[in-house]
């Protein structure tokens, strides 16, 4: 069969991605597998079994990224790396990350069976920590290996629980002993669902990003007064869910006071005692900014910066806020994104340039290699939620994208 001709079997990606489904799966049909835990765990040794299935070379760094190598005719040569991620959200969705760890796989699994082997070798990739909802930030093991964030200020991470990233990493077994930095790459693809609306309207199949917006995560901690809520007078509280309310709504209405192109989030908030017959004294909250406008980004903080600190003052709330993580927008590689678009055409499957809200640890490989992602449909736009769908036709239309952009990047000399 000629190269062009290859195509993946549609059917065991599926039939992966649902044994993988399996693995944390929630009574309305999503997913939890959170960073660290028993579910990571159980994933992440069933990608090792499947990679050892094929003969990958299999490899685990100190911060637990998985790399499965499949080797090229010349092994001197910089692989092209494909992966993404097989931790979730909370009641997160099937697809988010493990499609874009199944998808390489699948490839591999596909090449393998038909005795290809590529000029240069071929790296499949589990980045630990995509996703920053236990411990944040996100993308926590990718920007470790891109030497871009501290190893040991990431080993010191904690959950909500006071449990730390790198005691976790040892209980379930996967920190390896590779250190974990960056090694030369000629080109990184990152497989993944749209986590948005736009290839539905359009009625499109494949999405490819001309980059991912930048995301800037904000901890917001404040201070009040506890008191029993019957005797205490209203006037003279000190009550941080009030002061906290009002920031809520000064983050959400930054946009529109930005003039638009950013969004603006509060996802987390812990609010203490959070009893309803005491006056709140400490709550934490989180903010989400993204744009592709760093700047805007970066000036739409510092105005609600200094708003939270009036709120706090006016209030007698104490305001501790801790600028946690930027990364900045990623624009992909214009070769790359280009090849993907004309190979979607080639194949016969209708294509979008659009841009990446969803963060991903392509932001990263963005800094050290030539960079792109392929996008199918989210059904209605939803992700990081357990309604989360793609079909399985646009899950094979991708991997097929993938396989082919891959194998462009591979025969490079
Ligand atoms: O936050 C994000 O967009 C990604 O899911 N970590
Ligand atoms: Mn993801
Ligand atoms: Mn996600």
């Amino acid at each position: 069969m000629e190269l062009k001709d290859m195509r993946i079997n549609g059917e065991r990606l599926q039939q992966s991605l649902e044994e993988m489904a399996k693995i944390g799966a929630t009574p309305a049909g999503g997913v939890q597998r959170l960073t660290l835990t028993d579910e990571d765990k159980q994933a992440r040794d069933l990608l090792v079994k499947w990679m050892k299935e094929i003969d990958l070379e299999v490899t685990i760094d100190e911060m637990g990224n998985i790399f499965g190598k499949r080797a090229g005719k010349n092994n001197d040569l910089a692989p092209v790396m494909s992966g993404s991620h097989v931790d979730s959200q909370p009641k997160g969705g099937r697809f988010d990350g493990i499609l874009g760890v199944m998808g390489p796989l699948e490839v591999m699994r596909t090449l393998h069976e038909n005795n290809i082997t590529t000029e240069r070798p071929l790296v499949v990739v589990d980045w630990t920590n995509e996703e920053g909802s236990r411990f944040s930030p996100a993308m926590l093991a990718s920007g470790v290996w891109a030497e871009e964030l501290d190893r040991d200020w990431a080993f010191d991470r904690t959950d909500i629980n006071g449990k730390r990233f790198e005691d976790e990493l040892i209980r379930i077994g996967y920190k390896g002993t590779l250190p974990c930095k960056q090694s030369p790459l000629h080109a990184y693809y990152e497989y993944h669902i749209e986590q948005g609306p736009m290839l539905e309207r359009e009625g499109k199949i494949i999405g490819a990003p001309k980059g991912i917006l930048c995301l800037h995560w904000y901890d917001i901690y404040l201070e009040g007064e506890a008191n029993q809520v019957g005797p205490t007078p209203m006037e003279g509280r000190h009550d941080v869910l009030c002061a906290a309310a009002e920031m809520i709504l000064k983050v959400n209405e930054l946009p529109d006071r930005m003039g638009g192109n950013m969004v603006a989030t509060v996802g987390e908030i812990q609010n203490y005692p959070n009893s309803r017959n005491i006056i709140p004294d400490k709550l934490h909250f989180t903010v989400d900014i993204r744009s592709w406008d760093d700047d805007l980004a970066i000036n739409a903080w510092n105005k609600v910066a200094e708003d939270f600190r009036q709120i706090a003052d006016r209030r007698g709330c104490p305001i501790k806020i801790e600028e946690t993580w930027r990364v900045e927008h990623a624009p992909f590689s214009d070769k790359l994104v280009q090849g993907i678009l004309d190979i979607s055409s080639e194949l016969g499957y209708s294509n979008l340039h659009m841009v990446s809200g969803a963060g991903h640890d392509a932001s990263y490989m963005n800094h050290l290699a030539p960079t792109a992602m392929i996008f199918v449909p989210s059904i209605g736009g939803r992700s990081h939620v357990e309604v989360e769908e793609t079909t399985w036709e646009d899950c094979t239309a991708g991997g097929n994208v993938l396989l082919h952009a891959m194998l462009r990047s591979a025969n490079e000399k």
